[in-house]
């Protein structure tokens, strides 16, 4: 196998992983399969050329683990027949010398990242202790077979005694797991009675997902004839039957592409009568013409059987990955869409802010510019008499000066005509009160509470930070439809500015008009020409109707039209970027870069990576 890219997309996808799972809120317990794809590649990786195998002893309390390793060890474990769940630690025997101090760097490289100490005392293993701590002895024979030629360049085979997976004390069963990832065989023990319990099969199922070798030990029955029919039915009826739900458990597939199934029935099968004392004589293969047990352990190929454990959580852990990438992907839209919304919600905001004013300082300064323009341009010779314009005509334009001029002479006096800062840091400080309560409301479950403490921040932070100056852009949609009507209207725009003497007053074109609702200048006053010829004071006070009044009397409704329209436009968008750089980090900052993480996470390079830990892309079949 191409052991390298195996090991380097491990690498990275222990980088990725959890990333990923991060982002997507995923908090429960990883997968054993990936935890020893991790684990053995990390040992692997550690130990070099000469790989050394880790064999689990793995069942329920009392099924006689202890026993079993008491007596192909030699090393005195807590066993028997007392208070469970009798031992808490794990106990390992090492072949002999490798638990001589100069080779605690090789054993650690054997199980990397686990707490490896000399077994002194048995009842060590009675006490608890913490998660990884494996304490270890040398033993120079298994079962009663010499582990041959172990001298210190020699593979290894290292067995463990874990605490059982189904008592009442919890920690027990982690510890037992942890040393199940990092196995490559498992010896599975259990009762007669209890081949047939829930946590049994599932753990049974577990282990076939995740052991490069499965033995299986039935204890405590009267005859290994009566472990065959046992596991027989487990086999044939309990896991096969279609209104029981253990039978799915078992049709995932390995990496050999045998489903567990098919792998379980392949495993060889031990039996191990009850007994006053049991005695390895005791314990026979049920599976016709199997080595014993101790042979079998110490026959095993440790390159082969490692590059299968490796191979084998890798495969596991390539199917979890594919449909972690689904899930992600299924996330990352669901983000997209959130995002989108949000940006929804900032544009309306910012059209709310633009469309609540409207620009008449700006607006009526181009429209004198072009018609003075026009005049010098082509209308030098129309003299317009003053004398001719309506009586009406002129008080409003002497009005509407005065009512300028006097806005602006008092700013802030609280009417009209506002500066433009004033009135969007009014707006915005609504507007920004309005989206911290539709978003603390509507919140996707994934972005957890928005407390009223952070909107309030959020909100001051907004306050404080600079508003844009508008661009000039919206001005040249306003200058070329102003040139229009000058060119149409050749007398007002001669007019205009001779009557509207506004050349006297200084920086009107800070200045904008506070419409008082969001809907724009035309939006919410065209009431034009229903109100007849009442004079441009007398038909409602206020300079949005003067203006409107004007531009009817002179035909530039059109270019306010412009105006207004190009205005709000443009602005709204500015305000809306204004509102995404200073409102929306410090409300849903961390959040937004989780989902922008999510978007731009490298997805296809998860699903390569995944694909390269199996036997099909290391060019195997
Ligand atoms: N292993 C084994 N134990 C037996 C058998 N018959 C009775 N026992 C008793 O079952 C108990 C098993 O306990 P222990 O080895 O501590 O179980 P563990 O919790 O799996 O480690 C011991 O008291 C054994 O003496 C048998 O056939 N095999
Ligand atoms: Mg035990």
């Amino acid at each position: 196998m191409k052991l390298d890219s195996f090991l380097n997309a491990t690498d990275r996808l222990a980088t990725l992983v959890p990333e990923l799972l991060d982002l997507l809120g995923e908090k429960e317990k990883t997968p054993t399969g990936w935890q020893a794809l991790l684990e053995r590649a990390g040992a692997l990786r550690l130990q070099g050329g000469k790989l050394s195998l880790v064999a689990t002893l793995y069942g329920p309390t009392g099924a006689g683990k202890s026993t079993l390793f008491r007596n192909l060890t030699g090393i005195e474990v807590p066993a028997g027949d007392e208070i469970r769940p009798l031992s808490r630690g794990c106990a390992m025997a090492v072949p002999e010398q490798w638990d001589l101090p100069e080779r605690g760097p090789a054993l650690r490289s054997v199980l990397p990242g686990f707490d490896l100490r000399p077994l002194d005392r048995p009842d060590r293993l009675r006490q608890e202790d913490g998660q990884g701590l494996v304490w270890y002895r040398s033993a120079d024979r298994l079962g009663g077979e010499s582990r041959g030629g172990a001298g210190p360049g020699a593979p290894g085979l290292f067995l463990v005694d874990v605490p059982d997976f189904n008592s009442l004390e919890i920690a027990n069963h982690e510890r037992a797991e942890r040393v199940l990832r990092r196995a490559e065989v498992v010896v599975f023990v259990v009762t007669g009675d209890s081949y047939a319990d829930q946590k049994v099969v599932e753990e049974l199922a577990r282990c076939c997902q995740v052991a490069a070798r499965l033995v299986i030990l039935i204890t405590k029955v009267s005859s290994p004839e009566k472990a065959r029919l046992k596991w027989t039915d487990l086999l044939d009826d309990k896991l096969t039957r279609t209104d029981l739900p253990w039978r799915a458990k078992f049709q995932g597939k390995r990496e050999d592409g045998r489903t567990l199934e098919q792998f379980l029935r392949e495993c060889p099968v031990h039996a191990w009568p009850l007994a006053a004392n049991p005695g390895l004589e005791d314990l026979r293969p049920v599976t016709a013409g199997a080595p014993p047990l101790a042979s079998l352990l110490l026959g095993l190929d440790a390159e082969k059987v490692a590059a299968e454990g490796l191979l084998q959580a890798g495969a596991s852990t390539s199917e979890w990955v594919g449909q972690l990438a689904n899930r992600a992907e299924v996330a990352r839209k669901e983000r997209q869409r959130w995002r989108a919304a949000l940006d929804e919600d900032l544009a309306r905001a910012g059209l709310a802010v633009a469309g609540h004013e409207f620009p008449i300082g700006r607006t009526l300064e181009v429209l004198m510019e072009e018609s003075r323009a026009g005049q010098n341009r082509v209308f030098r010779w129309i003299t317009y008499p003053f004398s001719r314009i309506s009586g009406w005509l002129q008080g409003g334009f002497q009005a509407m000066t005065e009512a300028i001029r006097s806005a602006i002479s008092k700013p802030g006096s609280g009417g009209e005509l506002v500066r433009l800062e004033e009135a969007e840091r009014k707006s915005l400080k609504r507007v920004a009160e309005e989206l911290a309560d539709k978003w603390r409301d509507r919140l996707p479950a994934w972005v957890g509470a928005l407390d009223s403490a952070r909107c309030r921040q959020a909100c001051d932070a907004l306050a404080t930070a600079t508003l844009p100056s508008p661009k000039t852009n919206w001005e040249e949609t306003l200058r070329q439809s102003a040139r229009e009507w000058v060119e149409k209207n050749p007398t007002w725009a001669h007019t205009l500015p001779v009557v509207l003497d506004l050349t006297t007053v200084g920086g009107l074109g800070l200045f904008v008009l506070d419409i008082g609702t969001t809907g724009g200048l035309l939006g919410s006053h065209v009431v034009l020409g229903s109100l007849g010829a009442g004079g441009l004071v007398a038909g409602g006070a206020g300079l949005a109707a003067m203006l409107l009044r004007l531009a009817d009397k002179m035909h530039f409704q059109g270019v306010l039209e412009e105006a207004d329209r190009a205005w709000r436009e443009q602005r709204g968008r500015e305000i809306a970027d204004h509102l995404r750089q200073h409102l929306l980090p410090g409300l849903l900052g961390e959040k937004l870069r989780e989902a922008d993480r999510l978007t731009s996470f490298p997805m296809e390079e998860l699903r390569r990576l995944a694909a390269e830990l199996t036997r099909k892309a290391n060019g195997e079949s």
